[in-house]
């Protein structure tokens, strides 16, 4: 809920203020099953507590929030290098920290379906782990929701994690990191987010039939359709756009962007007007083919890194290309030195997202040892009005977390994804990346990821090596599809 400054100096300010006090003698809720936990100081603490976040003057969310901001602070890792970091709850609530997109083990992966511990409500853990692989990272919590909107990530509990590579090429001037965040979520039916921009367009007709029919049936009994998740209110790197730092450049300078695409549910696309990205990195990891493209989409917990010459002066949005969420928030103003006035628009022509396009030929890539197939079905409207989310006809349940899937160590697998849905899901597996062999029919090799967009009725490959021992997540990202059942795990034997 968005607070002004009046209602903050009469209401709740007491109350975030004596939770924003740092706590003591903690001691008897340490998390002592981490038997190297190392003594003395931490590398780094983390404190998850009541924050507060000012989109703009006239909107100040109080949400939960890392260290008191949002975005949590960058954490920087040298690749390699061990590091401690003590993650303090001062909440009411059991808290997870994932390290999304590093291959960590299970007792610091953050996700309480593999086994790692909780963090306790008004407690602490102390957690090591060796960061890894190198690039651009996140962290978020990994509760679920559900249907409480201002629970989990909803909220402001998302930081960015850069792990420094042991050498960088460094072909830029400097860096600009950039979080996309949606607040004040409100539950709707039937959203409005872009579903054609990905290519190839190539759908599946048999999933499209069992899709459709599956809907008009649910449709025809007299359901409503599925509850979805809107927001009122947009920010890169916490601010409403026209209320953050600028970003103040001069001509001929080459800026590395890295975008972290932090929503809980929504696919974000961001343009310069004038300017093209050179794509240099998907989910932190350098691609075969860096390319320049003038539009980049991420689905959730995507990330980009991309360099920008700055080479078109003047005052400029750099924004999401859906009009509503850019004037209410989603977007940064770039100033070239010398420049002045209204920063500027332009929508940028039609522009088609194909991950292939970064990779390399496909006939690099290697066959597996073993084929997963998965089919992701849509119960409209069946878990108390949200839609019930299947993977091979199984909701998750979190009251019995079997794993669906065995691993043997050291094999290769592909998992061969079918959505038998209209909507577009950016699937996540934790702990492991994995290698896009093929996306809606077409081959490639070489890019890999931890997320990948899996388009309305499409098919997607992708490979991983079952190298991290333990129980593993697989999961779609986007909230309401993963609290309502698209979850599984995977354990080696
Ligand atoms: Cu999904």
């Amino acid at each position: 809920m968005p607070l002004g400054r009046r209602d903050l100096l009469q209401g709740g300010g007491l109350a975030v203020l004596s939770a924003a006090l740092p706590r003591f003698t903690q001691a008897q809720s340490v998390d002592r099953s981490t038997p190297e936990s190392p003594q003395g100081a931490a590398d780094y603490t983390i404190r998850i507590g009541n924050g507060l976040v000012e989109l703009a003057p006239d909107r100040i969310i109080s949400t939960t929030t890392y260290n008191g901001q949002f975005p949590g602070p960058l954490l920087r890792f040298q690749e390699g290098r061990q590091v401690v970091v003590d993650i303090h709850d001062d909440t009411d609530t059991p808290e997870q920290l994932h390290w999304h997109g590093q291959t960590v083990p299970v007792d610091v992966d953050g996700a309480s379906e593999e086994g790692t511990p909780f963090i306790p409500a008004h407690g602490m853990r102390r957690i090591a782990f060796t960061p890894r692989p190198s690039g651009l990272r996140f962290y978020h919590t990994h509760l679920t929701p559900g249907a409480d909107l201002s629970s989990g990530q909803y909220g402001g509990q998302v930081g960015m994690v850069y792990i420094e590579p042991k050498n960088d090429p460094g072909r830029h001037d400097r860096e600009v990191f950039l979080m996309l965040k949606e607040f004040q979520p409100a539950l709707s039916r039937g959203g409005d987010m872009a579903m054609d921009f990905l290519a190839p367009a190539t759908r599946i007709r048999a999933l499209e039939e069992a899709g459709e029919s599956a809907m008009r049936a649910s449709l025809a009994k007299g359901m409503p359709h599925g509850f979805e998740v809107g927001y009122s209110l947009f920010s890169i790197n916490g601010r409403m756009l026209g209320h953050g730092d600028l970003i103040r450049v001069k001509p001929g300078e080459r800026v590395l962007f890295h975008i972290v695409n932090g929503s809980a549910t929504e696919i974000r696309s961001l343009a310069l007007p004038g300017h093209v990205f050179e794509v240099i990195a998907l989910d932190g990891n350098p691609v075969p083919t860096p390319t320049r493209i003038p539009v980049l989409w991420l689905g959730t917990a995507e990330r980009i890194s991309a360099i920008v010459e700055m080479d078109h002066p003047g005052v400029w949005v750099m924004g999401d290309l859906a009009d509503d969420d850019r004037t209410r928030g989603l977007g940064i103003v770039i100033e070239y030195a010398g420049k002045s006035g209204k920063p500027g628009w332009t929508k940028p022509a039609p522009f088609k997202w194909d991950y292939t396009r970064f990779g390399s030929p496909a006939s690099n890539a290697q066959a597996p040892d073993e084929t997963i197939d998965m089919t992701f079905t849509k119960n409209n409207a069946a878990n108390q009005g949200f839609n019930e989310w299947r993977i091979n006809d199984v909701a998750f349940s979190m009251d019995k977390m079997e794993p669906m899937f065995r691993l043997h160590q050291g094999k290769r697998y592909r998992l061969r994804m079918r959505n038998a849905s209209d909507d577009i899901h950016p699937v996540h597996l934790h702990r492991h990346s994995f290698e896009l062999t093929r996306l809606a029919g077409k081959p490639t090799a070489g890019i890999i990821k931890d997320v990948v967009m899996l388009g309305g009725y499409q098919e997607a490959e992708v490979d991983f090596v079952a190298d991290n021992p333990g129980r593993t997540l697989f999961h779609c990202h986007q909230q309401l599809h993963m609290d309502f059942g698209f979850m599984a795990l995977f354990d080696y034997a």
